[in-house]
């Protein structure tokens, strides 16, 4: 760990200079601001080095001292200041705008404690603390000194940046991303310590620090605590203030042209109270009118739509914003009275009016506000942007459709092909005699075709490499033994009903009746791994990670089966699991109910590690098979647009009948086969198959998509045994994966939305 520290803090101040000179010339000219409430950032040191080109002088230099630098690199905590996809996203988007030399900060949180850490008790989840950063960590320099004061009605805190440098490869440029704190405004209140309100003060202390205390570990759903307003708009209200700061610092105290030089992007709702607060800002600090604020505000926010389901369009009570933010209540409820005032004009019926207001009932909507404000709109993948500007922000598209366009999520090949697969990373830049797919990874693209024999057989020595480290890892942490020889196959993502983790535990369980059935039965040998935490109160996840793991315990018991069967559920999924597992999987399971996952970004980095895609037409998943053509991903399933006629008279139990092997499967969670410990779950489980409920049975289709599941997934295990094939269909995957490096999205985001030119430093 000290030796952790100090590589780490010699690290920052190497490039201490080079980013105070990036700041600087970036805070002169047009930037661009990515507020988001996560930033799933994982491990920093061996990102670090490796951008600025000195692993091979920090692994000689600890060799000297007999120290192994990738044993010190496993020391390091993951920074997990995000729940999943979304705060992933965020952090790849960084190192992409920073190897661009994109003039873009990040701004968000500095939590205490990260998404919690998950460990088992008899197959249940247990949750825990994550104090990331309590032994010390020098990715984070704490900037006092910038520090701004955030009001609430109830009281007033200090918001104090730490800031964290972001390197990019190749490039001198550093950017940072900006956590914010929050601290009580006197570091003791003396006063009332000497008197007779001591608790008191000592509470309000705790009050304060409460604000940037936790993440909320819920992924996909919306929780109204008011807690977690107080966060958004705590780092919002903090972060508009330094950019107001900023512009005025270099373009004078009229603030007409803000938006000329500032523009921000909102990563889904949750930062979407700077909508009303920077209206605050221009109208109570600055003097402006209402109209000429509102334009300023309207050409500055673009909003970033994250998922299609319900349950996560956040909606606040009216009475939240009046105790904490009176004046923001006021802003927000003159923006509805004028977005009612305006649609009229604009002729619209009096139910569309009131279904789109800003605020109704005693609700405030934030997607509402996002779309009414933002000069940008955007889903993640073509699919997701068809189906919010068809269904979910359709009304919003019928007004403004100029607004709306697509960015394909990305994720950066640095982290996810480079530092996590240095055997793969070698082999592309002897066969590309250059490192320049590093940069560029589309540059592979020219080589679908052009390689010989020798490469697939190296690629399959790679992967076997990769399997036996894997392996050797698994053995340590989880127990388990596996053997590299077997199918890898993974499904590693939150836990949550529409991605399906069911189905895929289903099909273990029948392979596994199958082979009880017929004990000569001739199947390749596979190892499932599963990664996944549930939301803490999301209790039907939950039931389905103890079902997991019973159905493990099963299996790999199981002396019949031979070790045909491994099930490995690798506790804590976190972003330095991932760097593991992904390197060793042969099959990426991407198998979400199509029209549910916006885009998913796990499915682009098992590409390009050359895992094959087993998965339904749904996210980003359409365009990789787009990619690699249908010869190279295994696609089953029913569509989105098939699901509309399939689903309107869908009945499970005809599946459950009918479709062999099902019955036994379903069965199984409430005959005794499997075990929930009086819990009741697996009989909830079964029911929310089978019996109609609000929203009617088996809302994620999972029986009826069941059999072409099986038969797409059995295929791919027997197509495995032709090692040649399938070398080639994986080098297909790593080569046309180029589209899904986060370049090519930020590329697009700089170009099409933020108007925004590199600016290098050197
Ligand atoms: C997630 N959304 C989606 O579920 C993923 O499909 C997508 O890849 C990522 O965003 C990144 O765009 C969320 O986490 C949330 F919170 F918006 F629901």
């Amino acid at each position: 760990m000290e030796v952790w520290q100090g590589l780490s803090a010699s690290v920052v101040g190497r490039i201490a200079d080079d980013w105070q000179a990036t700041d600087a010339a970036y805070k002169a000219g047009r930037q661009e601001h990515y507020f988001s409430a996560e930033f799933l950032m994982g491990r920093a040191l061996l990102n670090n080095l490796s951008n600025l080109g000195l692993v091979d002088e920090a692994r000689g230099a600890l060799a000297s001292f007999g120290i192994d630098l990738s044993q010190v690199l496993e020391r390091e905590p993951d920074a997990a200041l995000g729940n999943g996809g979304l705060g992933r996203l965020a952090a790849c988007f960084l190192d992409s705008c920073a190897t661009l030399e994109l003039p873009v900060t990040g701004y968000g949180i500095l939590y205490r404690y990260g998404l919690f850490k998950q460990l088992f008790d008899n197959g249940f989840q247990t949750e825990h603390p994550d104090p990331w950063m309590e032994e010390g960590y020098p990715f984070v320099i704490r900037r006092e000194e910038q520090q701004r004061i955030v009001r609430y009605a109830d009281m007033w805190v200090r918001a104090i940046p730490h800031d964290m440098p972001i390197t990019g490869y190749g490039t001198c440029n550093v950017g940072t991303l900006r956590l914010w704190k929050a601290e009580p405004m006197e570091q003791f209140d003396y006063q009332a310590f000497n008197s007779q309100h001591f608790t008191d003060a000592i509470v309000e202390r705790e009050r304060t620090s409460d604000i940037s205390r936790v993440l909320y570990p819920n992924d996909t759903t919306f929780e109204g605590k008011v807690l977690r307003v107080r966060q958004q708009y705590f780092f919002c209200s903090a972060s508009l203030q330094e950019i107001v700061d900023n512009y005025i610092e270099h373009h004078g105290e009229d603030l007409t042209n803000f938006a000329r030089y500032n523009s921000i992007q909102l990563n889904d709702t949750h930062p979407v109270l700077s909508i009303p607060e920077l209206m605050r800002i221009l109208l109570d600090e600055h003097g402006m009118g209402w109209d000429e604020a509102w334009e300023v505000v309207t050409h500055t926010f673009a909003y970033t739509n994250h998922t299609v389901l319900a349950e996560a369009l956040e909606k606040w009570e009216m009475q939240i914003f009046d105790r904490l933010f009176p004046r923001i209540s006021e802003i927000v409820r003159e923006i509805d009275r004028r977005f009612r005032e305006d649609m009229n004009k604009r002729g619209l019926d009096g139910q569309t009016i009131e279904y789109m207001a800003p605020v109704s009932g005693n609700q405030v909507r934030m997607a509402w506000i996002a779309c009414y404000a933002s000069y940008s709109i955007n889903g993640v993948a073509a699919l997701h942007t068809e189906i919010i500007k068809r269904e979910t922000l359709r009304e919003w598209h019928a007004i403004w459709p100029e607004r709306f366009n697509n960015k394909t999520n990305g994720v950066t090949p640095r982290r996810w092909l480079n530092q996590c697969n240095p055997r793969l990373a070698s082999l592309l830049t002897e066969v590309t005699s250059s490192d320049a797919w590093v940069k560029d990874l589309s540059v592979l693209a020219d080589y679908t075709d052009s390689v010989d024999d020798s490469v697939y057989d190296r690629l399959n020595e790679i992967k076997h490499a990769n399997k036996a480290d894997f392996a050797a890892w698994v053995a340590e942490r989880e127990g388990v033994e596996i053997d590299p020889d077997a199918i890898f196959d993974v499904q590693i993502k939150r836990l949550h009903e529409y991605k399906r983790q069911l189905l895929n535990a289903f099909y273990i369980l029948d392979l596994y009746f199958r082979i009880k059935g017929d004990p000569t039965l001739d199947v390749p040998k596979r190892v499932f791994v599963f990664g996944a935490k549930a939301a803490p109160g999301y209790i039907r996840a939950k039931a389905i990670i103890k079902f997991i793991s019973e159905v493990a315990r099963l299996v790999n018991n199981d002396e019949g089966i031979d070790d045909r069967i491994k099930v490995v559920f690798v506790h804590n999924y976190n972003v330095s699991p991932a760097e593991h597992i992904i390197p060793a999987a042969d099959v990426s399971e991407q198998i979400s109910m199509a029209g549910k996952e916006a885009s998913g970004t796990s499915n682009m980095k098992f590409m390009m590690n050359g895992a094959l895609t087993l998965g339904t037409l749904d996210g980003a998943n359409v365009e990789i098979r787009d990619a690699v053509g249908d010869d190279n991903a295994y696609i089953f399933g029913a569509t989105e647009e098939q699901l509309t006629s399939l689903k309107q008279d869908y009945d499970p139990r005809w599946h459950y009948e009918n479709v062999s092997g099902l019955k036994r499967v379903i069965d199984a969670l409430t005959d005794g086969t499997l075990d929930d410990n009086g819990s009741g779950w697996f009989h909830d489980l079964r029911q929310s198959l089978m019996e109609p409920g609000w929203e009617g049975p088996d809302v994620y289709y999972v029986l009826g998509d069941f059999e072409s599941y099986r038969d797409v997934k059995d295929k791919m295990a027997a197509d495995h045994a032709d090692a040649h094939g399938w070398a080639r269909k994986t080098w297909v995957n790593i080569t046309k994966s180029g589209r899904f490096s986060s370049d090519r999205t930020i590329r697009d985001y700089a170009e099409q939305v933020w108007r925004l030119d590199p600016t290098p430093i050197r």
